[in-house]
């Protein structure tokens, strides 16, 4: 946990948001600045920023977050028409929040890559 991480503020209940799934290791929240009809965040409880810096006692927890996302893609009704999942790391990625997380990104026809 970080006393000033917004994700970590809304874990714990500090900044309010919709949670939309939660299990031990990770939670969904829809972006507050969406840029796809479907646009959801999956969060890992455990605080840390880049992938670099999660030990391999923690690699299971990427597990359970692409296996949330895959549940919040069916449950928001984009299986079949395609999503995207995004994990930004570092300055050129454009990464503003420094705790690790997942865009689950749908609804639209997403282009291809930058
Ligand atoms: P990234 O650029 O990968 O670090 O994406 C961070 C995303 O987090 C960005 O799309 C906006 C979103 N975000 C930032 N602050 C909040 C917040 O307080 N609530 C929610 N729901 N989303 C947030």
């Amino acid at each position: 946990m970080s006393d000033e991480c917004i994700f970590c503020k809304i874990n714990r209940g500090e900044i309010p948001s919709d949670i939309l799934y939660r299990d031990e290791d990770c939670f969904v929240i829809r972006d507050v600045a969406p840029r796809a009809p479907v646009h959801l965040l999956v969060i890992p409880t455990v605080h840390f920023t880049y992938l670099s810096g999660l030990s391999e006692e923690f690699q299971p927890v990427l597990g359970r977050m692409f296996s949330a996302a895959k549940d919040m893609a069916a449950r928001e009704g984009v299986v079949d028409s395609g999503y995207r999942l995004v994990i930004n790391q570092g300055p050129d990625s454009g990464q503003e929040v420094p705790h690790l997380h997942l865009h689950v990104l749908g609804g639209r026809h997403l282009g291809g890559m930058a």
